[in-house]
């Protein structure tokens, strides 16, 4: 049922949540309030400090004044009348108008793995319930086909090449916590933006946008510094080494043992050499030098040995503490979702932003083992089941701490599935329904086209179906609109607000043209139905849907296509994006491709060139990684079991 207007907000369910806001309810009767008896009237007045504060003054003049009684009861029924609707409308003004905000976002998530969206074999319930109960974008387009850039663009809502979150070489994202790479400063993220309307933020789970810049304390890219207050999860992301086979259990202890020796024999080593110092023990200094020697053997051979992303990539963190290092990653899951329930348990008056950024489906998907086999999709299904059940209990908790209705609820994937990710020859990555191509690839519609469903109750449509092209981009400009914030007006903010799409006030998006990019390079542009492509990857080997050989599809050089005169789809007919029109098949064909010519020329005018943050900054260096103990021995668990 769609809902507008100020009344409306009243009905029986939005009003039921204002229930820890008492002063609300109470405003209407303050006028009325002398010919109450005097206990109700007493606990209507406590109710409000303002209707507190002006009957106190009343009761202090009429003890003192009590010529001036009658005059006096007038004063005071219209102070009441004054400060509880000034109450009143500050309080509406105040909880309506800045809503919690919960950002779900899924990493590497395909279109096709959500029953709202068609997938009749995995069991997601709860994604599929936001669907039944807000609106669902069908044309919900990411700005990359990548973590790092795509997630990029939802925070500051633009397109990555503006903030230099892309790159010209084959690595498209931030590769390592050993890089000083990250999402420049003056960029203005949503949890910054909120934040300045009073919000209290966190982001709890995947962050992927560099940690540090000169040291490997100095955590110049931490998500402090970018809006949020509060940092629970991975600095980094999953990578396949995060989550060893059980024969790295062995290799771990190992590791544990070499380094009890080593802290032993420096031990010895100390007390050898303070006793030869001091006279109380003879012993060659020879013997001392060659504990110290074998000290540095053993750390040498730790640190060569291992410089595997398991030790100095796979950590959890806590504000800027390292908690885990390296992490349990098939608990990760279940500490984040305690760490977001906690959030929401203590800062329920709100207003807050919680962008819960979820590990999961990336590989190498690890998986509690009470979800191991649950899918008829084997790991990835299960993985995929795990994370609607977190997503089932943090919508429960908003609705127990009585936030459904104050809370704006959005659900997304930061690209399309991971088609080459596959052990053998069974799929392991995320399938993107009927769409072509998948992670990596800049311009087909699998890498692109993602989940998104909003809820709001009172405020946003149930059960809407939306068919309009959006994008991630759209959250930035949207979650400014709701709070009350302005976007920065000194950059050019591709994102667009899409509460009157999403209410029904408009029809169309304001969308006219999406430009599709892969790295820096610019791979196609959407235009209304249209899809227009320039380049294309060559998919490998030969009749395959994707790049096997490769494991991602390139961006540029020998395994693209360019296309020119480019391919031109109609996606409202081929949303496969299968057979490319001809001028003797679409007559608009020449329109549609000069169209997407000048729109493109355009936006090219409009860029300013900025450091590529994900090409030449993107270089490992061992000092720059964090550690959790004395280096390079950076072991810990503060989680316990
Ligand atoms: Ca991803």
């Amino acid at each position: 049922m769609e809902v507008h207007g100020l009344s409306s907000r009243f009905q029986a369910g939005p009003f039921a949540n204002f229930r820890s806001r008492a002063h609300f309810s109470t405003a209407p009767f303050f006028c009325s309030i002398l010919s109450l008896p005097p206990s109700l009237s007493l606990s209507l007045l406590l109710s409000s400090p303002s209707s507190f504060l002006s009957f106190s003054l009343c009761l202090f003049l009429s003890i003192f004044l009590p010529p001036f009684l009658p005059s006096l009861l007038h004063f005071c029924h219209l102070s009441f009348c004054f400060f509880s609707s000034l109450s009143l409308s500050l309080s509406l003004s105040l909880s309506l108008s800045k809503p919690n905000i919960v950002l779900i976002i899924a990493d590497d998530l395909g279109i096709g793995d959500l029953g709202c969206y068609g997938n009749d074999t995995l069991r997601t319930p709860h994604v599929d319930r936001l669907a039944r109960e807000g609106v669902q974008l069908t044309q919900h387009i990411s700005a990359a086909s990548m973590c790092t850039p795509s997630r990029s663009a939802l925070l500051t809502g633009r397109y990555p090449i503006r903030s230099g979150m892309v790159s010209d070489r084959i690595s498209r994202v931030i590769l390592s916590l050993g890089v000083p790479a990250g999402l420049p400063l003056n960029e203005t993220t949503l949890a910054a933006l909120l934040k300045q309307q009073g919000y209290r933020t966190a982001i709890i789970g995947k962050w992927h946008h560099g940690l540090n810049c000169h040291s490997r304390s100095d955590h110049c890219h931490h998500p402090y510094n970018y809006g949020f207050d509060y940092f629970y999860g991975m600095p980094f992301t999953l990578t396949a080494p995060c989550w060893p086979d059980p024969s790295r259990q062995t290799e771990l202890a190992i590791e544990s043992k070499i380094w009890l020796c080593v802290q032993l024999l420096a031990v010895a080593a100390l007390t050898l050499a303070l006793g030869k110092l001091s006279g109380w023990i003879s012993v060659p200094w020879s013997l001392i030098l060659s504990v110290v020697l074998f000290i540095w053997l053993l750390g040498y051979f730790w640190f060569s040995s291992h410089r595997s992303a398991l030790y100095w990539d796979c950590l959890l963190m806590r504000e800027h503490s390292i908690t885990e290092q390296p992490m349990k990653a098939e608990r990760a899951g279940s500490i984040m979702l305690k760490e977001a329930l906690s959030f929401l348990e203590r800062h329920r008056e709100g207003p807050f932003l919680l962008l819960f950024s979820f590990l999961h489906v990336h590989m190498p998907l690890p998986t509690a083992d009470a979800f191991l086999g649950v899918s008829k999709h084997g790991l990835y299904g299960d993985n995929v089941e795990e994370m609607d059940t977190m997503l089932g209990k943090l919508l429960d908790a908003i609705d127990d701490l009585g936030l459904r209705n104050t809370t704006l609820v959005y659900f997304t994937s930061d690209h399309g599935g991971h088609l080459e990710s596959r052990r053998g020859h069974a799929q392991l990555g995320g399938w993107n329904g009927i769409y072509k191509g998948g992670k990596g690839m800049g311009g087909w519609e699998g890498g692109i086209r993602v989940p998104g469903l909003m809820r709001w109750p009172g405020r946003l449509p149930a059960g809407k179906v939306i068919e309009e092209p959006t994008s991630l981009m759209d959250i930035f400009p949207t979650l400014a609109a709701v709070s009350g914030a302005t976007v920065p007006q000194d950059r050019i903010i591709d994102g667009r607000n899409l509460l009157p799409l999403l209410q029904g006030d408009v029809q169309r998006s304001e969308h006219e043209f999406l430009f599709h990019y892969c790295g820096v390079f610019l791979h196609a542009v959407r235009q209304a139905v249209w899809k227009v492509h320039y380049v294309t990857p060559v998919f490998q080997p030969p009749g395959a849907q994707a790049c096997y050989e490769t494991s991602y599809c390139r961006c540029s050089g020998e395994l693209v296509t360019y296309h020119n005169p480019p391919l031109v789809f109609d996606l409202s007919r081929d949303p496969s994006e299968s057979t490319p029109l001809t001028r003797d098949t679409e007559p608009l064909y020449d329109v549609v491709i000069q169209t997407a010519a000048d729109a493109l020329a355009r936006h090219r005018r409009s860029l300013a060139p900025v450091p590529l943050q994900l090409s030449e900054l993107n270089q490992d260096s061992v000092w720059l990684k964090p550690c959790c103990g004395v280096f390079p021995f950076c072991l810990c668990d503060k989680e316990g079991d």
